[in-house]
Order: C-alpha cells, then structure tokens, then sequence
C-alpha cells in the first residue's frame, strides 16, 4: 500500500459517518434519577481501592441532567452522528426478564434520541458497555450464569421495540475482553473477581473469564437473532458487535514471533469458532458452542464495530493467558519507541498500524467496517492548567495521524470504512483510572461542569468539514454486503 505523506490526504465519500463515543455509566452521573436500578460498577466504584483517585460514577459529566448541552456541543462540531450507551438498569431496575420495565429510563433515552434527530444527529447505540444490572450479579453471578444470554436478549429487545423506529444503528456489546478479562480474571474492573487474593477474595481467573467470554458472545448472538427476526424487517437498520482489537506486529522476524502476532488478531465472532490455539491453550477449560449455537455466532454481526487504539509489538512466551501467551511491547529491538506515550501504560501513538489492520480485517471478513472508538490520553493532562489541557499537542498528533490512515485506507487501498468515532466527546470516569485519566476532546472542570473543547476537538472538526465530500445532509448507507 502506498505511503507517500507528500500528497494530500483523499476525501471520505458524502454518506461517511462521524462522530464522538461515550458510554452511559462514564458520563451520565444521577444515579439514582428516575427509578434507575443500581449497576456493578455503582458500588465497585464506590469502594476504596478500586478507581485510581478514588473518583466514582455518581456525579461524572453530569450528563444525565445536561444532555441538551452535550448535544449542542456535538452540533458545534458538526459530527453527523453520536455513539452512545443505554445503562441497563435504567430500563430494567433489576434486570431480569420478569422484572418491571422501567418507564421513566424510557422515556430519557426516547428524549435524547429526539433531541440528537432534531439536531440532525444519527444516534449510534450499544446495549452494554459495562454498566451490568447489580441485582443479576446478586440474583445468579451475572455474567457467569447462562441465565444472563436469555435475560440480555429480553433487555435488548425491550430497547428495539422503544428506540428501533429512531435508532437504525445497534451494537450488542462493548469490548467483550475487557469484560471478561479485566472483570473476571485481572479483577481490575467491576465486579473485581480474580483468584489473586490481593486484589479480591473470590473467583477462579483460570475457568471464569472465559465462561463469561461465552456467555457475552451468546447473548449477543441471541440479540442479533432477535432484531433480525422480529425488528429489523420493520426498522431495517443494522446490528453488531463492537471488540477492542489493536493492530499486531511481530517483535522480530523469528516464526514463534510471528505466530504471536497472530494469534493476537484472532477472534471467534467473525471466524464462527474459537480459534485453535485457543483450545491449545486452554484444553477443557474452552467453554464449547453446540451446532446450533456455533450457527448463531458465525455471521452474527452486519459489519465489523473496531475500537482500536495502538499497535503492540508481539514476542510469544510468559504465562499470561488473557493474551494468548503472549506479551507486548512499544520498545522496539533496537531500543526505539514505537510512537508517543499516552497516560495509559498500555497506549502509544502508531497510526500505520491502524491503517493495517483496517486493510487486514477487511480483506480477511470482507465486512463494511465501523470504527467505534478511537483516542489518546495526554500523559499528566489530569495535573495541567485547564489553558495547557486545552493544547493538546499529542492528542492532535495522534488525530491527525488516524485521520490521514483512514483517508488513505479508505481512498487508496479502497477498504470500506463507513464511521469513525473519537473517544471521547468529553473528559469522563476513566473506570479504574477514575478522573485522572482523561480522553477527552472537550476539557471537562469537574467542579463547574463546564466543558471547554480542546484543540484536537476543534482540530477533528475542521478536518471532517473539509474531507468528507459535500458535507450536506445525507443518508448512511445501511447495506451489509462486502466491496
Ligand atoms: C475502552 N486496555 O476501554 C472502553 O470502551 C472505553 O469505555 C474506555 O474509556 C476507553 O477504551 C479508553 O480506555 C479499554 O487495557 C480499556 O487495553 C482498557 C484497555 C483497552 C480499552
């Protein structure tokens, strides 16, 4: 593929989405507003320890109480569209399949998603990004029940049936590896269970993340065969699933490297089984798909939702099964950094890599691609002057860099890209990073609640209304097919 950085970046064509993500349980605060039920992240949030700063989702942007504010801030950007999440508990205090619906959550989300349409704004929806009804987790262990699959397509088609005549865009899941892993096995993330007393009394990390890993793709699978069955033949829009996955590059050229490299792009989703060294690696501990459940994964998604943020350098070996046995580096063999440091240990600046990997997933899935999260924290923006956090010099950098591999993955090497969604719209509850973590394009003072865009917001706005052709109203294109 070409990478001549001479020419000028090609044009995105006039139906090409963009806009900001965000996730219900990191933005909305009010907890408990309008009969809203309690989420496993309320209480894990809650307790000492777990965040960085101590900081929980109570308050956040407050953006429960201020959405008219947050949607005139997108219109002053001028994205075409809006991903954002509905918290479960809101719809259903107490998650199940018997338990009351939740009216007053309805109707919120029904206002917000008028107040988006009524401001040109195609809203972008997931089912779940984290924010689990705590009652399941009490009820049956949540995620690691195989009742949650059926308790899951029953929320999913309780918000089809309120949303689907406005909403034509859904994704099921967010991240299914940091659910599984980082909940059920690192125990970093809600609700915290490892077998590392350390961190937690409870849980065994050698059989749940991955009972949990099946039961998120099943519950998936399960909503997309709902929607397609009894929505989308009325609301004719599109479903999937939304994996963080990162562009993948051997440390060196030796073949156990390269194997490594691999086996960190694999996924079960879009290859309709687990892949082999999977079962390798994990023997009778791999949960295993019936016939008729294997036939519900494979193709279970209309495109490919990617929330991608870095590319890590693969060397196989060590002990860590939440990476395939496999370990990451940014350092280079001889010494050199791949890209700049973001705040996350786990973050640097590499935007060939993303080019990559959008030309290796599409022509490996042939799938109409959906970038749903993409963005960098600045290292130590947390402890700038609000005027210094506003010239976000590397997030700008960054940007720049996944503007320019889009625009040529889309124009020269002819990947269909349909959307592309910066994280975050805002500064917000960075999960167990608390507040100090901050991906935002917008500054956000968590004493007034002011927000302040930042100059990669401004930076992303500007080159959206130059490099999309035609910028006008249009419709999205809602076709599934490949080329
Ligand atoms: C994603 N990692 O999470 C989430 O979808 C967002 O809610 C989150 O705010 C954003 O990325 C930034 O972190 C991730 O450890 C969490 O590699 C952790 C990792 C990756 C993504």
């Amino acid at each position: 593929m070409g990478n001549s950085t001479s020419t000028p970046p090609a044009r995105l064509p006039k139906d090409f989405m963009w806009g900001f993500a965000t996730a219900s349980f990191q933005i909305e605060g009010s907890t408990d507003k309008d009969g809203r039920g309690k989420s496993i992240w309320d209480d894990f949030s809650r307790t000492p320890g777990k965040t960085r700063d101590g900081g929980n989702g109570d308050i956040a942007t407050d953006s429960y109480a201020r959405y008219k504010e947050d949607i005139a801030l997108l219109r002053q950007y001028g994205v075409r569209a809006y991903r954002f999440s509905i918290a479960w508990p809101r719809i259903i205090p107490l998650g199940g399949r018997a338990d009351p619906v939740n009216e007053r959550g309805i109707q919120w989300y029904s206002d917000f998603i008028d107040e988006l349409i009524k401001n040109g704004i195609t809203p972008f929806v997931t089912l779940y990004h984290w924010d689990l009804p705590q009652a399941l987790h009490e009820r049956y262990g949540g995620w690691l029940n195989r009742e949650v699959v059926a308790d899951f397509e029953h929320y999913a088609r309780v918000c089809f049936a309120a949303f689907g005549d406005r909403v034509k865009y859904w994704l099921t899941m967010n991240e299914p590896w940091c659910v599984s892993v980082l909940g059920y096995g690192r125990g970093v993330f809600a609700p915290g269970r490892s077998s590392d007393r350390a961190r937690s009394a409870e849980g065994d990390s050698s059989t749940e993340p991955w009972i949990v890993a099946h039961h998120v793709i099943l519950a998936h699978a399960s909503a997309v065969r709902a929607y397609r069955e009894s929505f989308k033949p009325k609301h004719g829009g599109v479903i999937g699933i939304t994996l963080n996955g990162d562009w993948a590059l051997p440390y060196d050229d030796s073949p156990e490297n390269v194997a490594a490299a691999q086996h960190a792009l694999d996924d079960p989703i879009y290859l309709g089984h687990y892949p082999d060294f999977m079962h390798e690696m994990l023997g009778e501990r791999l949960p295993v798909f019936t016939p008729d459940e294997l036939t519900l994964v494979k193709g279970s998604s209309d495109f490919y939702g990617m929330n991608t943020y870095t590319t890590n350098l693969c060397k196989a070996g060590g002990d860590d099964e939440f990476q395939g046995l496999v370990e990451y580096t940014f350092t280079r063999s001889n010494g050199t950094q791949l890209g700049t440091q973001a705040h996350c240990a786990w973050l640097q600046t590499y935007p060939q890599g993303f080019r990559d990997l959008l030309n290796y997933l599409y022509k490996k899935y042939k799938k109409p691609i959906y970038v749903t999260e993409n963005g960098f924290a600045v290292k130590d923006e947390h402890a700038m002057s609000l005027e210094d956090a506003l010239h976000d010099a590397d997030r700008v950098e960054y940007f720049r860099g996944m503007t320019d591999a889009i625009a040529r993955a889309v124009a020269e090497d002819g990947v269909d890209v349909r959307a592309y969604f910066p994280w975050s719209l805002l500064d917000n509850f960075e999960w167990a990073d608390g507040y100090e973590t901050r991906f935002g394009v917008t500054y956000v003072d968590y004493v007034t609640q002011k927000r302040y865009p930042k100059d990669s917001g401004k930076f992303l706005a500007k080159w959206f209304a130059e490099n999309v052709e035609n910028s006008g109203s249009t419709t999205p294109r809602l076709s599934t097919g490949g080329a």
